[in-house]
């Protein structure tokens, strides 16, 4: 038998349950001297799909003494430990933000900010078109495409992906600027502007080069085919600049509207150029229909593909309605044209971001958008997470997952069902208030190692955190431990890389489709857009427990 807890901690006024694979007698004992704090036994929840396991919980929410503990069972087993504390998660959502840094691109990484994990300045030489680089084209015409963040494990730098890791972060500062003031001892740290805003400007820089003159934006900017295994510096495989996507021209549009809001008060030169950049990239929304993106034959780098722009035209127009006068009757007509039913409004991820729509428009006290519409926004929302709470209440976790959900990082979809359930605490009034939260705050006891591997997925936080990420820099430094902060990408139901298909069985229960193994790519790697949600998460949860 296992005890799963979170390994970061409960706060003081929640909820507060373990969970066992076996019915034990239970005791919470304090790290320091070894006493009991509270006791009790653990109760039948029955068997939990997605991991194949007989599920107990042990609810120990009535111990509200702040302090360090660990469960101990009748039977003598023992729980990682875990904290009980009014603010549980700061160090979590610090390690987490400040993850972003390492991914810089364009520039060395020194000791100062980077600690052990230094490297020098990578990926400086000018890209090329990919049309020139597949015809040998003589002195093609080069650009500096310098900048940016590393989107993961690999060296490559995609639009879409950009767009939607600023998105969490941008709007998390938006909705609660007091709990992202940190100092996160990175280049720009005390120049007055919070650190959060510092180190997504180093990404907003870069996409504001993915422009094209014409409003286009290219969908990615990486070599032919993955680098192996080499530190960044080291890669110096060309660049290339692929062709526009109409998924990329309205992210990018959409999060130039955000950051010329939340940048004004700083940079107000900036965040003018954002908006003329989220104008320019409306009108060539306006003035073309779906673009896609496939991979030219022979290249496997990210692909980022999606066979419908509906959810970002509409996350574009919501955000040009809400921030740029210039267009209002265009922008309008496009929210209506992409606001059916055939669009969720309900995901913060990559292929969908309808949600960012959603939140948008149901905070902004100052909407524009007609209440009519507003309405289906709102039904989306609680019907969306009233549909995550029945399903986690049947789960053993009480996690909002059923066995089909655990795709290729799978922790995103946790996070994002996390927010979307957040978003439903902030906005529901009154009486669900509670259930959403507890259900939005159970996501993060999964992601922190109440799930059926008893694994903390974010590097360097808790006992049994994971500690070998698939990500170049990991695979090829000396170092023994891995930088801190990082959410693994987690299980994954159909596990395709080598190194999980020699370490696990075949049947394997979704949840346990996971190794943490540097070559599992599928189940093990890092993004930016698998961090930034969580840190959306951290900041909201320190928000309800103020
Ligand atoms: O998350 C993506 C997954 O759905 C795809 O099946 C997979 C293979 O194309 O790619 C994943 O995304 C990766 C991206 O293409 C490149 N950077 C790392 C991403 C996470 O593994
Ligand atoms: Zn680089």
């Amino acid at each position: 038998m296992s005890i799963y807890v979170n390994q970061s901690g409960y706060p003081v006024n929640s909820q507060k349950i373990a969970v066992s694979t076996a019915p034990c007698s239970f005791q919470v004992v304090r790290c320091e001297d070894h006493r009991c704090a509270y006791d009790g036994v653990s109760t039948a929840k029955g068997f939990d799909a997605s991991s194949g396991d007989d599920t107990y919980h042990i609810d120990f929410s009535e111990l509200k003494e702040p302090g360090t503990y660990y469960i101990l069972s009748g039977k003598g087993e023992k729980s990682p430990s875990f904290t009980v504390d009014t603010n549980p998660y700061e160090k979590l959502k610090k390690d987490l933000m400040k993850a972003f840094y390492f991914q810089r691109c364009g520039v060395a990484l020194t000791e100062e900010y980077a600690g052990a994990y230094t490297h020098a300045a990578c990926h400086t030489t000018p890209a090329i078109f990919l049309e020139d680089y597949q015809n040998k084209t003589e002195n093609p015409k080069t650009f500096d495409m310098t900048g940016g963040w590393h989107d993961a494990g690999d060296y490559g730098r995609y639009s879409t992906a950009a767009a939607v890791a600023l998105g969490h972060l941008l709007y998390a500062y938006e909705l609660f600027p007091e709990n992202l003031q940190d100092h996160l001892n990175i280049p720009e740290s005390g120049n007055g502007m919070p650190d959060i805003l510092n180190e997504c400007l180093y990404e907003l820089r870069w996409l504001l080069k993915m422009q094209a003159p014409d409003g286009g934006v290219y969908h990615k900017l990486t070599a032919f085919s993955h680098a192996p295994f080499l530190m960044p510096e080291d890669d110096h495989d060309p660049f290339l600049i692929y062709p526009v996507s109409s998924m990329a021209v309205a992210d990018f549009a959409a999060i130039m509207c955000v950051a010329s809001r939340v940048y004004a008060p700083f940079d107000a030169s900036f965040a003018a150029n954002a908006k003329e950049a989220a104008c320019k990239s409306f009108e060539w929304l306006l003035a073309n229909p779906y673009v896609g993106f496939h991979n030219p034959a022979g290249s496997n780098t990210g692909e980022y593909g999606d066979d419908c722009d509906k959810d970002e035209r509409l996350w574009a127009a919501a955000e040009m309605l809400r921030t740029c006068d210039k267009y209002e009757k265009e922008a309008l007509a496009m929210l209506k044209e992409n606001a059916g039913p055939e669009v969720s409004k309900t995901d913060f991820g990559w292929v969908d971001v309808s949600a960012f729509a959603t939140l948008s428009i149901l905070t902004d006290a100052a909407t524009k958008v007609p209440a009519e519409l507003t309405e289906l926004f709102r039904t989306a929302l609680f019907e969306g997470a009233d549909k995550l709470v029945s399903v986690a209440n049947e789960s053993g976790y009480l996690l909002a997952m059923e066995p089909e959900d655990f795709v290729w990082g799978s922790n995103m979809v946790v996070c994002n069902r996390s927010m979307l359930l957040a978003l439903a605490a902030m906005l529901s009034e009154g009486e669900k208030d509670e259930i959403y939260n507890e259900t939005a705050l159970s996501h993060l006891h999964y992601l922190m190692g109440r799930n059926a591997l008893g694994i903390s997925y974010v590097t360097g936080n808790g006992e049994n955190a994971y500690k070998n990420p698939h990500n170049r820099p990991t695979a090829t430094d000396d170092i023994d431990l891995p930088m801190p902060g990082w959410v693994s990408g987690g299980p994954f139901k159909y596990f395709c890389d080598e190194a999980a298909l020699n370490l696990l069985e075949k049947g394997t229960p979704a949840m346990k489709c996971y190794v943490d193994d540097v070559g599992s790519y599928s189940t093990n790697e890092i993004t930016i857009y698998w961090n930034s949600p969580a840190v959306f998460m951290c900041a909201y949860f320190e928000s309800v427990n103020k």
